[in-house]
Order: C-alpha cells, then sequence, then structure tokens
C-alpha cells in the first residue's frame, strides 16, 4: 500500500476545532508534487466549508517542512509541459481560497516551493531548526509559486535579492528579524504552540476573522489607498453582525463574550 502524501488530525474540544494537515513524503525531505497538492487542496476546501473547523494548521515533520517542488518530477517536464498544464497555477494555490485562518508550522527546510506554500499560509511559526530560502536558481530557474512576489512584501528587497540570487538559506532567527516569521519555539514545541494559536483563533467570531484576514491580504496584495478603502467597508460591514453586539456588550459588561458565529 503506499504511503498517503498528507496526514490530517482534528485537535480541540471546543465548539469550533483545529484541522492539522502534515506533508507526508519523509523521504523526500517533503517535496512537494502535483498529486500532494491536490490532495492538500481538496482537503483544504473540505476543511473550509465544515462548521467545526475554526482553523487550519499545516506542517511537515522535524526535518523538513517540504523541501521545495520534487525536482525529480520537474527536471522531465518542458516549456509546452508547463504552460499547457497550467504548472503551479492549476493546483498549488487552492490555498488563496481558504477564508479561514492558516498557520504555517515550520520545522526543517522550507524551500523553494515549500517556503512558497509556508508564505501562502496567513502567519509562519517556525521551530528554532527552521531554514527557509529560494534555492531555484541553482537549479537553473526562479521561484515560481509566488517566491520573487511574496519575499520582497515580507523581508524587503535586499534580503530577497541575497536568498534568491545566491540561493542561501536563512535560519529561523534571520527569518524572524526579517519579519518572515511571526515568532520562533524550540522544534519539540512547534505544534503545540501552533495548536495554541489556532484554539485562540477557534474561540474567536469566524466572520470577523475570516474578514480581518481578507483585510490584511488586501494590503500584502495591493496598494495603501485600496486597502484602507477595503478595510473601511469591511469594518463597517462587521456592525452588522450579532458577534460586533455580542463582543462590546461583553467588554463592557465585564464578561466573556458567547460569539455565535454570525
Ligand atoms: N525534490 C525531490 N527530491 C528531493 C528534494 C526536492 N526538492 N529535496 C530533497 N530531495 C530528496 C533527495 O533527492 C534525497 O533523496 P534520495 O537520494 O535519498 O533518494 C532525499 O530527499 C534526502 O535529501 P538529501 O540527501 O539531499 O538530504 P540533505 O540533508 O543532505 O540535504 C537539502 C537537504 C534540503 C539541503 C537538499 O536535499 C537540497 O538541496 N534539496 C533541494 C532543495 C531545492 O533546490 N529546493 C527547490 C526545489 S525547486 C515553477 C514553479 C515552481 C517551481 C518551479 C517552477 N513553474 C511555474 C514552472 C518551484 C521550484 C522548486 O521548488
Amino acid at each position: 500500500m503506499t504511503e498517503p502524501l498528507i496526514l490530517t488530525e482534528i485537535h480541540g474540544d471546543g465548539e469550533r476545532r483545529t484541522a492539522l494537515i502534515r506533508i507526508n513524503r519523509p523521504k523526500q525531505l517533503n517535496a512537494l508534487n502535483d498529486a500532494l497538492m491536490v490532495e492538500m487542496g481538496q482537503a483544504l476546501i473540505a476543511f473550509d466549508r465544515d462548521d467545526a473547523i475554526g482553523c487550519i494548521v499545516i506542517t511537515g515533520n522535524e526535518k523538513a517542512f517540504a523541501a521545495g517542488a520534487d525536482i525529480a518530477a520537474m527536471a522531465k517536464y518542458d516549456y509546452m509541459h508547463v504552460h499547457q498544464t497550467e504548472y503551479i497555477t492549476r493546483n498549488w494555490e487552492t490555498l488563496l481560497q481558504v477564508r479561514k485562518p492558516v498557520i504555517a508550522a515550520v520545522a526543517g527546510f522550507a524551500l523553494g516551493g515549500g517556503c512558497e506554500l509556508a508564505m501562502m499560509c496567513d502567519f509562519i511559526i517556525a521551530a528554532d531548526n527552521a531554514k527557509f530560502g529560494q534555492p531555484e536558481i541553482k537549479l537553473g530557474v526562479i521561484p515560481g509559486a509566488g517566491g520573487t512576489q511574496r519575499l520582497p512584501r515580507a523581508v524587503g528587497k535586499s534580503k530577497t535579492m541575497d536568498l534568491v540570487l545566491t540561493g542561501r538559506m536563512m535560519d529561523a532567527t534571520e527569518a524572524e528579524r526579517a519579519g518572515l516569521v511571526s515568532r520562533i519555539v524550540a522544534a519539540d514545541k512547534l505544534i503545540d504552540e501552533a495548536l495554541s494559536a489556532a484554539a485562540i483563533i477557534c474561540g474567536l467570531s469566524g466572520p470577523s476573522v475570516a474578514l480581518a484576514k481578507a483585510c490584511v491580504n488586501k494590503s500584502f496584495e495591493g496598494g495603501l489607498r485600496d486597502g484602507i478603502d477595503y478595510e473601511r467597508r469591511i469594518f463597517h460591514s462587521l456592525f452588522a453582525t450579532e458577534d460586533q453586539k455580542e463582543g462590546m456588550d461583553a467588554f463592557l459588561s465585564k464578561r466573556a463574550p458567547q460569539f455565535k458565529q454570525r
């Protein structure tokens, strides 16, 4: 029997729980191929539609989050193949359709497509042994799943050029200093830390969480004025929710809010 390419688990005991997706190609350092990305995309969409799920965590293992796109598979591709099959666009970006928060919990290598996958998540929690990089230049290609666009927005132009043009890796400390990762934890605490962050998110108002995510992404992906206008419209619209009334009333009454997810 062949091993599944991803493993999924549900964690937590509240009304809304956390879905954990583990990338499962340990022998290839979790190199990402089409079949794996299709499976992950299906799981992501199913969890996004499931009202009992409030947050999703994607992780690998202690040695690798993902060491990139599968070079063995890619080596055979030619221009017409990648163009005609819409390589990457077709099935690698399903993550971007997910409205619920997705946390990347990264230990070990997050290289090439692995780093790009982590950057498509909403934030990255890194183990102290994490290593990030876009080494595609060493293979005679360039980052192809958003790396040249998302990395400079996260760490600035100079460090991106340094990483993309030399193909070197940066460790967790450098990645945190540069703003790529939100926090660093001991490798053996990584999943606990990610699940704790996810549990906090699960306890909040799902609609406001999804809309906060959409607003932050707007700032990341577009211009400033468009982002601020978008945020203002979303902010106004949240005053139509029961959770806004409940959240503010609970604060003023000095009690914990009982969010109804609407
Ligand atoms: N693909 C396939 N297999 C990989 C792999 C990868 N990316 N990375 C590692 N492996 C395999 C190794 O071949 C080895 O297999 P066996 O020899 O045991 O069969 C096994 O995993 C263990 O790897 P190592 O023996 O090399 O382990 P080390 O600890 O010595 O080294 C390493 C770890 C991560 C430094 C090294 O494995 C490495 O440099 N890996 C490659 C990293 C890399 O270059 N990643 C970027 C891949 S390119 C595009 C869109 C996107 C992309 C391209 C085009 N278009 C739209 C056209 C994206 C490209 C990429 O991500």
